[in-house]
């Protein structure tokens, strides 16, 4: 198989409503894109993830779409749209979308006409059944808390909604779905965007017997029990088929409930299905099993994380392509997650060691606005701050079932919520932060006077620079990109290190994920080998210990 262009890309997500907002009312749009487009190409990435930007009524901030070829009213035009995709395009920016066909709104026509009657020729667009023993038609939960049913009283059946309620799932049993779904995408390949994202793709083929699930900690059969239903495979290819394989297109499933060998069937490298997926072992590491990723945050167990991407890296080498992510919008900031946000030489040190960490894989990276600048989780004093509805319902659900007692459920909160990736983009230290000149629809974090846009860009020992220079080796040295994956020290409590080979040439990841000093010996062969960057200057190599959060990377080629 010959390299493909997105294998040696890096994708920068964007989630527009917290990125630029150019009008003054608190919300990010596409206008504002545009405007820091020269951004994103300064740090090097060369591909945009754009977040839904769809016409929404926002019950889950666009991914309750109503209609997929109309913009969000709140973020501008399709006017602006295409403008955003010419500067992108005029700057080597590729734009890939987000494409969320697992559910739409409730407000799509197709679901206004299909709740009308049993008859209704849009009836078969979602997923109706009958009430069972006098309730739902199975015990499946929804992502966001409670029931994934929602009984509808004038037809005397329920509806199926992995997610909210005004988010029912579409019937991809359905051929006329698939058909719909397909000419909308190739409608927006041919307007010219690069890519889509697939939301929850691994969702939507049912098992249409619906049977009951193993309840979890919520009490009901969890929504990833769905995934790699019976035709799932078959609806990807007949994508692939119909729309993607006319394209020089990236794609993304985001896979939840898929695991490694799942995996090489969504992103062979044949080509067959999609380029790549997201995967969710490794950022369940610290969820507990019973509890869920809302009741309780486990301690980073390290040789578990290395375990994971580890098996990940050496499971798809040569056979389908992976993504590598710490962070998007439904993640908590990777600095105050597994780095550390005490002080502000912690902040700097920790979120360059994970970089450096993550980008030195396998696969294609991503970064999420603001993780080039080591932004933080707000400080969230109290649940009547957090919008997010999954966080928020799931936390409501701990508390009015006695699961949780108030303060503990609301201390998983803080750490876990989705709105700690959407507070505002950080661009200055002004008082919005550059963001907005109005009152931005969530708060400002107070750090934005140091950790900011404009002066990690006059400072060139910033995060922002030192992802730059990640980026930039990726696009220097094939190794990175091709060179197979070794473990080192996978017992090491503190210590990730790993190599990759490619023919005579090595590269050595050493990263420090402790707050203190670490034994640690450098290996004799990487004695008198070139650092291509650390987080610290200069490495010291015949030292004993790492420092706090050191991380760098070695090369030798004979
Ligand atoms: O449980 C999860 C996160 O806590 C995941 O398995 C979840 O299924 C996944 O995060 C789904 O996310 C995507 O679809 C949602 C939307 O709210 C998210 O923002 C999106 O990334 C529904 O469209
Ligand atoms: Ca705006």
């Amino acid at each position: 198989m010959s390299e493909r262009w997105w294998q040696r890309s890096v994708v920068y997500q964007v989630y527009p409503r917290s990125f630029q907002d150019s009008n003054g009312d608190g919300i990010g749009d596409l206008k504002g894109i545009t405007s820091r487009l020269p951004y994103i190409a300064e740090l090097g990435a060369d591909v945009i993830w754009l977040s839904p930007v769809y016409q929404s009524p926002n019950d889950d901030n666009g991914y309750d779409i109503s209609d997929y070829q109309a913009i969000m009213e709140e973020f501008g035009t399709m006017e602006d749209f295409d403008e955003m995709l010419a500067e992108a395009h005029r700057l080597g920016l590729h734009i890939v979308m987000d494409l969320v066909v697992n559910h739409s709104s409730d407000e799509h026509h197709w679901f206004v006409e299909s709740r009308k009657s049993k008859d209704n020729p849009y009836r078969d667009y979602y997923i109706w059944r009958d009430p069972k023993d006098g309730g739902a038609p199975n015990n499946l939960g929804s992502c966001f808390g409670g029931t994934a049913w929602e009984y509808d009283e004038a037809s005397g059946q329920y509806y199926l909604h992995l997610f909210s309620k005004k988010q029912p799932d579409l019937n991809w049993e359905n051929e006329k779905v698939r058909d719909e779904i397909f000419t909308m995408m190739d409608w927006w390949m041919q307007k010219g965007i690069d890519g889509f994202r697939m939301d929850v793709i691994s969702l939507i083929s049912k098992d249409q017997s619906f049977p009951d699930y193993e309840p979890d900690a919520s009490g009901f059969g969890n929504h990833r029990e769905c995934a790699n239903g019976p035709r799932e495979h078959e609806f990807l290819r007949e994508m692939n088929r119909r729309v993607l394989s006319k394209y020089d297109c990236i794609t993304v499933g985001e896979c939840p409930g898929v695991g490694i060998e799942e995996a090489k069937e969504y992103a062979n490298i044949d080509g067959s299905e999609l380029s790549m997926v997201f995967e969710f072992d490794h950022v369940s590491v610290d969820v507990d099993p019973d509890l869920g990723r809302y009741g309780k945050v486990v301690p980073l167990d390290l040789p578990k994380l290395k375990s994971i991407l580890s098996s990940w890296q050496t499971g798809l080498q040569g056979k389908a392509w992976n993504s590598l992510f710490w962070e998007n919008h439904d993640q908590p900031r990777v600095v105050s997650r597994w780095g550390s946000d005490a002080t502000e030489e912690f902040r700097e040190k920790s979120a360059k060691m994970l970089g450096t960490c993550l980008h030195m894989l396998q696969g294609t990276p991503y970064v999420f606005q603001g993780e080039e600048l080591g932004m933080t989780n707000y400080p969230w004093t109290s649940a009547d701050e957090i919008v997010d509805c999954e966080s928020k319902g799931n936390y409501l659900h701990f508390v009015k079932e006695g699961i949780l007692p108030e303060a503990e459920a609301f201390d998983v909160l803080r750490q876990q919520t989705r709105d700690n990736a959407r507070t505002p983009m950080q661009w200055d230290a002004s008082e919005m932060a550059g963001f907005t000149t109005g009152t931005p629809w969530r708060p400002v974090h107070p750090n934005h006077t140091t950790v900011n846009a404009e002066t990690e860009l006059a400072d060139p020992n910033s995060v922002f620079h030192y992802y730059q220079k990640l980026i930039a080796l990726r696009k220097q040295y094939d190794i990175i990109t091709n060179g197979s994956f070794e473990l080192l020290e996978a017992d090491h409590p503190d210590l990730f290190v790993y190599t990759r080979t490619l023919g005579d040439e090595k590269l050595l990841t050493v990263c420090s994920f402790s707050g203190k000093p670490v034994a640690w010996k450098m290996p004799a062969a990487f004695a008198a080998a070139e650092t291509l960057i650390s987080n610290y200057g200069e490495i010291r190599t015949d030292a004993e210990e790492l420092r706090p959060y050191e991380a760098y990377v070695l090369r030798i080629a004979e």
